[in-house]
């Protein structure tokens, strides 16, 4: 299928990773919702088009490409995606966050089908996918992994230990995403820990670099279609994204990092998810 027939299908896709944002984080319910709505494209392309062997009626596919969430606190968004595959009942996106529910708020690998990793402790998913990547070329397997990290996140120093070792085993299997929009827990991440010119540093440790808008579709796809065929190394994109993403009160607004909406701004999210998922989405 070609980019233009399949687009609008991945945007309306979007549309339901942020409806069903929305829906985990009803009035007075912390929720990451600025890290989760910033990453609900790209992981719309992943899950919906990209990624091979996605399914939930035959999880341990060992062929699967694997997803690992190392921004973990922003697993609402993977949710959102794992409940249009099937992965869990949608009943359970009201018990997000409960004690013992299958929804955690950090993923679970014991408890939530579909996640590949525990993540949360920032900085330790590429270490993961590393010996994912290591596996899966022993077993001779097609597989790709798949690691998203925050920016801020990259002020973690296992994360650079890492990005080492991929490119010293060539682990061309594997693709890290960088949901570069700019703000962290607590401001904007150049405040907090800049950490100026990413792509440049991935490069200069030895990796392929793409950059892209986050929120554009056909960049998305072609990245991804790119990073899969460079051989030797492995591919970081760099995606520029906003955090809070399609909420205008939360755009950019670090008080939204993980924090509880009000009725008002639970409403309006509510009329905006509506709104993006009765769009004619062809235009
Ligand atoms: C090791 C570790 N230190 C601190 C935290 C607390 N923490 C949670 S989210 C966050 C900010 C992450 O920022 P970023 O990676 O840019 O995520 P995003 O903006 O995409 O949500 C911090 C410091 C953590 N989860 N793990």
């Amino acid at each position: 299928m070609g980019n233009n027939e399949k687009i609008p299908y991945l945007k309306k896709m979007g549309a339901k990773i942020r409806a069903n944002i929305i829906e985990m984080i009803p009035p007075g319910k912390v929720g990451h919702l600025g890290g989760s709505s910033s990453i609900a494209d790209v992981l719309s392309v992943l899950y919906f088009d990209h990624m091979k062997g996605i399914d939930s009626s035959n999880m341990k596919n060992p062929d699967r490409d694997r997803l690992v969430f190392s921004k973990g606190h922003a697993v609402l968004a993977q949710y959102a995606a794992l409940v249009e595959l099937g992965f869990f009942p949608r009943e359970e996106l009201a018990k997000v966050k409960t004690l013992g529910s299958v929804l955690q708020g950090h993923p679970d690998i014991d408890k939530t089908p579909g996640i590949e990793a525990v993540t949360g402790s920032l900085g330790q998913g590429l270490s993961i996918c590393n010996g994912m990547a290591m596996a899966l070329r022993l077993d001779n397997s097609p597989a790709r992994v798949y690691c998203v990290c925050g920016d801020g996140e990259l002020a973690e120093g296992q994360i650079w230990e890492a990005m080492m070792t991929s490119v010293n085993y060539s682990l061309d299997n594997l693709c890290v995403i960088v949901d570069y929009n700019k703000v962290q827990a607590t401001g904007p991440t150049g405040d907090v820990f800049p950490i100026n010119d990413i792509a440049g540093r991935f490069r200069i440790f030895g990796w392929n670099v793409i950059e892209i808008d986050g929120h554009d579709y056909a960049s998305i796809i072609n990245a991804l279609d790119k990073a899969e065929a460079v051989k030797g190394v492995p591919t970081a994109i760099i995606a520029s994204t906003i955090k809070g993403k399609g909420f205008p009160f939360a755009e950019g607004n670090a008080a939204f990092h993980n924090a509880a909406l009000n009725e008002e701004q639970y409403e309006e999210c509510k009329r905006i998810v509506n709104k993006m998922l009765e769009e004619d989405c062809n235009e």
